[in-house]
């Protein structure tokens, strides 16, 4: 992503296809092809995420589960501890299944906050909207829509109460470990001392066990990266012939990172139109698109990165297979 993309003239100009256009072709006309994973969740990207979540070999969404539901009461203990009324604001909420357990307890215990969930995804702002109070009768919710540190910006101005962020789900690992330390400090800027983070993030362990999770036997996450293909094919006119592509996710234990290529099997171009450009991209045969990280981090690293960003740890919550964390994180 360019800098020009993040910049308010583009935003103010340009509508979000064209961003996604223009991020597609600077994506695929580098050296190294690559395309970014926030543009997987469109309807039927959501659809495929949500049945990886559920495979046998994706054991992230249920470890992080188990943390939420067995720990609701020290996670809510450890957040209701400053005292005082707070907003608790959720970056890429999903549907709230494990916020939810935390939120429930929150209510049930007369706690003082706000629940702020920040999406990109109308739908997903809606859903949260219509269904949270009628699942959890009495919570008071204010939700942003928009960009992660745009929303956080405002959220940060529209109240001076005390925060409390969640980001969950290993999210902070699509970035690179350099990235999520930005991204870390520019939540910090958004905090006051003594506000908290919770990071859900997933660990390394057994590389056979990381690459299963991401090369599912039934082949949904090869779908889920093919599905990119498809949505520039529909919204860019583009030719691309899926059944010509292969995935291919690979871990490495030693940086602890995970990465999806989908790769050309054979030589082959691929065209679509850009603004008023005819953009052709040719694949050699054997060439990869870099498509996703999904970065697993040690305990020591996760330490480190809240400190170099300035916060203080304040716990670990692990799952019983100590397979991932949420770490709390203190401003
Ligand atoms: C939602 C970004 C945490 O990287 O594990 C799942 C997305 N990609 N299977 C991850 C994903 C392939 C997921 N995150």
């Amino acid at each position: 992503r360019t800098n020009q993309s993040n910049s308010t003239v583009a935003r103010g100009t340009e509508n979000n296809n064209t961003i996604f256009c223009r991020d597609v072709v600077d994506g695929l006309r580098a050296d190294m092809k690559h395309l970014q994973s926030k543009y997987f969740y469109d309807a039927m990207g959501d659809r495929l995420f949500q049945r990886i979540m559920n495979s046998p070999e994706y054991y992230l969404f249920n470890c992080e589960l188990e943390i939420f539901s067995t720990r609701t009461a020290d996670l809510a203990s450890l957040l209701l501890q400053p005292g005082g009324s707070f907003d608790l604001i959720e970056l890429g909420p999903g549907d709230c299944t494990k916020s939810g357990y935390l939120l429930q307890h929150l209510v049930k215990a007369n706690a003082d906050f706000t629940y702020v969930p920040i999406d990109i995804s109308t739908s997903i702002i809606q859903y949260l909207e219509t269904q949270l109070p009628q699942r959890i009768p009495g919570i008071k919710i204010s939700s942003l829509e928009g960009e992660y540190s745009e929303m956080l910006a405002k959220a940060a101005t529209i109240s001076r109460n005390r925060k409390v962020i969640l980001f969950l789900g290993s999210n902070l690992g699509n970035m690179t470990p350099e990235q999520a330390l930005a991204f870390s400090r520019n939540i910090r800027s958004h905090l006051q001392k003594g506000d908290l983070a919770l990071i859900g993030l997933d660990l390394k362990k057994d590389p056979n066990t990381v690459l299963a999770a991401y090369n599912d036997k039934e082949g949904i996450t090869r779908q889920f990266n093919l599905n990119l293909l498809k949505r520039i094919n529909r919204e860019l006119k583009a030719n691309f012939d899926i059944s010509k592509f292969e995935h291919y996710p690979t871990y490495d234990p030693a940086t602890g990172s995970c990465k999806s290529y989908l790769v050309s099997q054979e030589e082959q171009s691929v065209c679509f139109i850009a603004g008023n450009n005819l953009e052709v991209i040719n694949f050699k045969k054997g060439e990869p698109i870099y498509m996703e990280l999904s970065q697993k981090y040690t305990t020591d690293e996760i330490g480190r990165m809240a400190q170099q960003a300035g916060f203080s740890t304040a716990g670990f919550f692990y799952d019983s297979k100590g397979w991932f964390v949420d770490a709390c994180w203190k401003a």
